[in-house]
């Protein structure tokens, strides 16, 4: 179709052998994360996935072309916030920001459709978007659960956060046909701590089932993908609790300020706010879940690709 999709050598050639790929999404790039540790936290990303033995593949959209593995100039160009006009690009606005030849962050939904069509299984990130609090009347849920029942491909996520409605954020994901597996833990995890007051459907301990997971579905020619939800390491725990009253207080000011806060500017603004409010505490907790994120993805990876040799 001559779609504008360039697919990184390195990426094309370990997909032709069946060898592990993690895919990766750049919203938390471009809006998720101040400078510099929003480019600081990709790379190191990207290399805890090679220390795994999988290779990396960072998606973005540079001047209206899709990239599946940015080239490390093309991801400090996209990371460089001050100076680069980028668009958080969801589902709805890839055909605006290709036809616009805009650059954009991909968020979740749109690394999800990205890595489906280039065959990879497996994507790691640090927070899913869901239901938002009071979205049964807003209707702000995040294009990213849609997304995932149409999708093949495993997301890690450290839970979603808890600016997010929990419980109706898995009673949706229910509803789409998406399995929602905690790894290594009973609770569904809530971001910046390790438990969020719901239990996961599911619980699997190892890499190997997690991957026969997404092989069973993809045996059955399923259209969805699965969230693998792993919490933050056990030493963050603590601060948790102390960045939930932060997340409490930055949705109280939302409410209170009202219209800014709606639509895709609703959680940037909020993980910003959240920041502010703990002097950077947060930001600690959010590159500490990611990398952990990023390490179980790729062993996921690595066991599909052992699966399917
Ligand atoms: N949660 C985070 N960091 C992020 C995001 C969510 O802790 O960077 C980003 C992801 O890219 C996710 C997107 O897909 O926000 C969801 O945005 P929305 O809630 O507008 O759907
Ligand atoms: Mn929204």
């Amino acid at each position: 179709m001559n779609a504008p999709i360039d697919v990184h050598p390195e990426v094309q050639q370990a997909l032709a052998k069946k060898a592990p790929v993690v895919a990766l999404e750049t919203t938390i790039v471009t809006h998720g994360m101040p400078q510099p540790t929003n480019l600081d936290t990709a790379k190191a990303v990207e290399s805890i996935v090679r220390a795994q033995g999988a290779i990396p593949a960072t998606i973005g959209i540079i001047q209206g072309r899709v990239k599946i593995g940015l080239e490390n100039h093309e991801l400090e160009y996209l990371a460089d916030i001050q100076n680069t006009p980028v668009f958080k690009t969801s589902r709805r606005d890839l055909g605006p920001v290709l036809a616009l030849q805009r650059n954009g962050g991909t968020t979740c939904s749109t690394t999800l459709i990205f890595a489906a069509m280039a065959g990879i299984k497996v994507f790691a990130t640090g927070g899913l978007g869901g239901v938002h609090r009071g979205g049964e009347h807003t209707l702000d849920i995040s294009a990213d659960l849609p997304e995932l029942s149409r999708c093949p491909v495993g997301l890690v996520s450290a839970g979603v956060k808890s600016i997010l409605d929990i419980g109706r954020t898995l009673e949706y994901l229910e509803t789409l046909g998406v399995p929602v597996v905690s790894y290594g833990a009973d609770e569904f995890p809530a971001f910046y701590s390790r438990d969020s007051g719901f239990k996961s459907p599911w619980r699997i301990d190892d890499p190997r089932s997690a991957a026969r997971v997404l092989h069973s579905q993809a045996q059955l020619g399923l259209s969805n993908g699965a969230i693998f939800a792993v919490p933050i390491p056990e030493k963050y725990e603590a601060v948790g609790a102390e960045l939930q009253v932060a997340v409490e207080q930055a949705l109280q000011e939302a409410e209170a300020n009202g219209v800014n806060r709606r639509g895709k500017e609703a959680t940037p603004w909020l993980l910003k706010r959240v920041g502010e409010i703990t002097g950077g505490k947060s930001l600690a907790s959010n590159v500490a879940l990611i990398k952990n994120t990023a390490r179980v993805g790729s062993q996921i990876a690595v066991a599909y690709a052992n699966l399917v040799k």
